[in-house]
């Protein structure tokens, strides 16, 4: 019916059509015909040019699947993901019996609800500042969201295209890429991979994973995330005190990540950057039920902007934040705000604890593993990543060779940033068959070679 080169479309006349059908009577109607490469005249936004390539996600996946395409006996065993940091154990019972009675209540009239309070159930912000924050955080001061992720973007829509922003380097590159896209940043520039207007805050084994704070420009927003992806570094108590001063003293705002939170299990390290004195003057926390118990497919998220944290002009960025989740969100999930609930009863909580060790076991088998196949090894510790010292080698290259060889999906650590070059990240998130599995190809691929 549709010529090759040219699509139909309707302009005129009432009735459902689609572009590329033609409808049976023309009558009383107006087509025009559109040459297949029809432009429209709106001009794409510049900072969506200077994004190099796709998100590293959904890159990776797409090498996975040209790998597949190109060889599908994948050398006859099933390809192993230690790549993406997506949880693999099923959500435990008393938490999943939270998200199955919040279904039940929506079929019931008396129990039925539709929009909730844009910023979370006002029992589950005061469970969250209870139980997470042993109520240090007032429940006005928490906002429920849909993950972690998410509120990293709408953080940005608030703060706007005029903020410095600094990341570590390697850091998880939605920071840079939200700035990128706000219109932050300049163009990268290819002598260093970085963008410009970008404070890129070094972090490599020679200096702990912790930046120099006092030898960098001034940002305005400093994005820092503990327990570190991709590095797995976990920031100490003076590590994060020295942050929290150094914020203070300059007067910027810290963006905190905890999203690896209950993973830290040394005791007097902090789970919280309100656990410093001061946070609450400077630090906005995001954080996220994705981790703690297998919500990364269910979603909900929560970010806690403290009514102390104020902008140059005396102005209060919880108003701000109130109003980018009223006008631009609606709330999380009434089904999944009752997951949330349960994950922070007694019983939730122990079942967060125990899936935590089973990656934390996991991570350990990969930290084993990847000193065994002779490399030096970082994070795994309070962390469910693991960042291998690939000496030198490239690490898209390392990503390739260990995908056809061993057909083993791991993520390359330029792909975090240009700090990440030279080091692999594996995530323990994968079942511990898998694990195992993995682990027994690579030590193979390495002793050979
Ligand atoms: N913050 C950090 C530091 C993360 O590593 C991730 C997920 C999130 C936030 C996302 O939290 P949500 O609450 O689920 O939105 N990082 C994974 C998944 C990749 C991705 O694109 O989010 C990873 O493999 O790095």
């Amino acid at each position: 019916m549709v010529a090759t080169a040219t699509v139909l479309a309707v302009i005129a006349g009432i009735g459902a059509t689609t572009a590329f059908q033609a409808p049976a009577s023309a009558k009383g109607r107006t087509f025009i015909r559109l040459n297949a490469e029809h432009k429209t005249s709106v001009a794409r936004n510049p900072n969506f040019a200077k994004l190099q390539g796709g998100y590293l996600f959904p890159e990776i996946g797409r090498r996975r699947a040209a790998y597949l395409k190109e060889n599908p006996d994948t050398g006859g065993q099933p390809i192993i993901s230690l790549g993406i940091g997506d949880t693999t154990m099923p959500i435990p019972e008393h938490i999943l019996s939270g998200l199955a009675s919040s279904v039940t209540k929506l079929g019931n009239k008396d129990t039925y609800t539709g929009y909730g309070d844009g910023n979370g159930e006002a029992a589950l912000r005061e469970k969250i500042a209870k139980e997470l924050y042993g109520n240090r955080i007032s429940p006005n001061e928490v906002f429920v969201s849909d993950g972690a992720k998410c509120d990293i973007a709408r953080l940005q829509l608030m703060l706007g295209a005029q903020v410095v922003t600094a990341v570590q380097d390697p850091s998880y590159p939605v920071y840079v890429d939200t700035a990128v896209m706000m219109g932050q940043t300049g163009e990268v520039d290819p002598a260093t991979s970085q963008f410009n207007n970008i404070v890129y805050m070094p972090c490599n084994p020679a200096n702990g994973w912790f930046p120099d704070l006092a030898s960098l420009p001034h940002a305005d927003v400093i994005h820092f995330c503990s327990p570190n992806n991709p590095t797995g570094a976990c920031a100490t108590r003076e590590q994060l005190t020295q942050l929290v001063e150094h914020a203070l003293a300059k007067g910027s705002i810290i963006i905190f990540d905890a999203a690896y939170a209950p993973f830290i299990r040394t005791e007097g390290t902090p789970k919280s950057i309100y656990e410093i004195p001061g946070a609450e003057k400077c630090a906005i926390e995001v954080n996220s039920f994705s981790k703690y118990a297998g919500f990364t497919g269910v979603r909900l998220g929560w970010t806690i902007v403290p009514d102390g944290l104020t902008y140059a002009d005396g102005s209060k960025v919880r108003d701000d934040y109130n109003r980018v989740m009223s006008t631009a969100f609606n709330g999380a999930s009434n089904i999944v705000q009752g997951g949330g609930m349960a994950c922070l009863d007694p019983e939730g909580l122990a079942e967060i604890q125990a899936l935590i060790s089973y990656y934390l076991e996991n991570a350990q088998i990969l930290k084993q593993c990847a000193e065994d196949c002779g490399f030096e090894v970082h994070g795994g510790e309070n962390a469910p990543y693991v960042f291998v010292d690939l000496k030198g080698a490239s690490s898209w290259d390392m990503f390739s060779k260990i995908l056809s060889e061993a057909q083993v999906v791991t993520i390359p650590g330029a792909g975090f940033g240009p700090g990440g070059e030279g080091f692999l990240r594996l995530s323990a998130f994968a079942s511990r068959a898998n694990c195992i599995e993995a682990s027994a190809r690579l030590v193979k691929l390495f002793k050979k070679n």
